[in-house]
């Protein structure tokens, strides 16, 4: 059976970045989980719409590697399937799941925005890198309480987020000024605090976040610069409990250099990672909608708050093969 047309459409815009940055794929997921339920045509039996349903979460989960966000967001949604009765149930399970994830993300984010804001001083200077739904929602919180007087805003070479970053800085108002990355350090002097987000955080408390990020934080920390990272716990890695190392993705060589580039220059290598990896000792906190933590607590987000433990992480050797045992 194909999957609907918005399903299809969603994972492809998720690939292509269209639909781009943690929190937007998670919700767009979730959404996709939801629209491909609904939409099911089918035979009416549970045991199929399992099927279907994990099917559909396999080629989500297949979209993008990096951002923990991604497979969180769908299984989450997943979950909803477990010890459910009937076709009928299971169905209103995964919408309601769906929508319960969508909304919940997007009050972390307002609670992040709330508790992050009040980390920065009266009249500072900011920096940010890329383009983060919840490092931006900090920023202008922060501004309309009068805390930042300007912000500095890397172009985020080579896909360019920085231009979103600035374009919604802007509607909210925020003084920016936009710099090439190749300027971090020279400008790191004037800078109070530095403020990301995150596609993933690690167990021990290490960022994952857009190419450049720890750079940017080993400027600031030669700086004296705070560096803040605004990460909701769904952007909080399980399998990294075990050890598992976050993939990262490389993207197609064409988006740092033109075609015809290429072309003139044959036999030509050209990387293109787009996430790094900021150590734990780079960070001075984590703003999670449960509190502002120092990165040695990601630990306690991930057992605490979101009740892994060892023993539970059973999908752990492969997250894709695994995806059935979620709901058996
Ligand atoms: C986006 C990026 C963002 C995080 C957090 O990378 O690295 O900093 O995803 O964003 P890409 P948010 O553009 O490759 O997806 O706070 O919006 O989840």
């Amino acid at each position: 059976m194909g999957y609907p047309q918005k399903v299809l459409q969603i994972a492809d815009d998720i690939k292509t970045m269209k639909i781009r940055g943690a929190g937007r794929i998670a919700r767009s997921a979730a959404e996709a989980m939801k629209h491909a339920a609904v939409e099911y045509n089918g035979n009416p039996y549970l045991g199929e719409f399992k099927e279907y349903m994990v099917n559909v979460a396999k080629l989500l989960i297949s979209t993008r590697p990096t951002a923990v966000s991604l497979p969180n967001a769908v299984i989450y949604v997943l979950r909803s399937l477990k010890g459910r009765g009937s076709f009928e149930d299971a169905r209103k399970a995964v919408i309601s799941y769906a929508e319960e994830f969508i909304k919940n993300s997007e009050e972390a984010v307002k609670k992040i925005s709330e508790m992050g804001a009040k980390r920065i001083k009266e009249g500072s200077i900011v920096l940010t890198h890329c383009h983060s739904t919840a490092a931006v929602e900090v920023i202008a919180k922060a501004y309309r309480e009068g805390r930042v007087l300007k912000v500095y805003n890397t172009e985020t070479r080579p896909f360019l987020q920085g231009r979103i970053t600035f374009a919604h800085l802007r509607k909210y108002g925020v003084p920016v000024v936009q710099i090439p990355d190749s300027a971090v350090r020279y400008i790191m002097d004037e800078v109070d605090y530095v403020v990301v987000g995150a596609d993933t955080v690690t167990s021990n408390g290490a960022v994952v976040n857009k190419i450049g990020t720890s750079q940017v934080a080993l400027a600031a920390r030669e700086s004296r610069v705070r560096v803040y990272v605004a990460a909701e716990s769904y952007k909080f890695s399980p399998l990294t409990l075990i050890g598992e190392l976050v993939k990262i993705e490389f993207r197609d060589p064409e988006e740092v250099v033109p075609h015809e580039w290429l072309e003139r220059h044959p036999g030509v290598k050209v990387l293109n990672p787009v996430f790094d990896v900021t150590p734990p000792e780079y960070i001075d906190a984590i703003i999670t909608e449960y509190g502002v933590l120092p990165p040695q607590a990601a630990i306690l987000i991930l057992v605490d708050k979101l009740g892994w433990t060892l023993d539970s992480i059973k999908y752990s050797d492969n997250i894709l093969g695994n995806l059935e045992k979620i709901i058996e």
